[in-house]
């Protein structure tokens, strides 16, 4: 079909829908900020990604140190990176790499409200790009379907797909009623 804009503008398109898929993590889940948690266990089973945010829900008294990886071995607030205490705390994780939080009242790091999680960055340049284009070599004369690639990425591609379709017909409306 002609529709040779579709490329670009579903690239644009998913680059514009990917942030939606951002998450934004409640630690400790219901317990929320608070001594005799266990933040590790709690940090265990999910992967944080570049956009996702952390929210720290706690009671006045506790606060949010951001610190080193040495500061929060120690649990020392003493150099914090970042301070907070308005007993709601949104950080947001705009980069890759591994982040501290201590709450820096006396003696509750050490009660166990210390949380160290690793960022990782999905648009990294690590697998995202498509199998060899080799498909198409010599072997096999006659398979018969070997046109062109129309059906071939099934459903790794389908909401690519559905988004080019969708294009496709605004842009045929469009060039109808021009
Ligand atoms: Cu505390």
């Amino acid at each position: 079909m002609a529709c040779t804009q579709c490329g670009v503008l579903v690239a644009v398109l998913l680059a514009v829908v990917a942030p939606a898929s951002a998450k934004d993590y409640a630690v400790g889940g219901a317990s929320g900020w608070k001594p005799g948690v266990d933040y590790t266990a709690w940090a265990k089973d999910k992967s944080f990604n570049v956009g996702d945010s952390l929210s720290f829900q706690y009671s006045t008294g506790h606060t949010v140190e951001e610190v080193s990886e040495a500061d929060y071995k120690a649990c020392s607030a003493s150099n914090a990176l970042g301070s907070y205490k308005e007993e709601s705390t949104s950080i947001p994780l705009t980069k890759p790499g591994t982040r501290y939080f201590i709450c820096g009242a006396s003696g509750h790091c050490a009660a166990g409200m210390k949380l160290a999680i690793t960022i990782s960055d999905p648009t990294a340049p690590a697998t995202t790009t498509t199998a060899s284009p080799t498909a198409r070599s010599t072997n096999r004369p006659s398979a018969g379907s070997d046109s062109d690639s129309d059906d071939e990425s099934g459903a790794a591609g389908s909401p690519a797909r559905l988004v080019t379709g969708l294009l496709c017909g605004v842009m045929g409306l469009a060039a109808l009623m021009g």
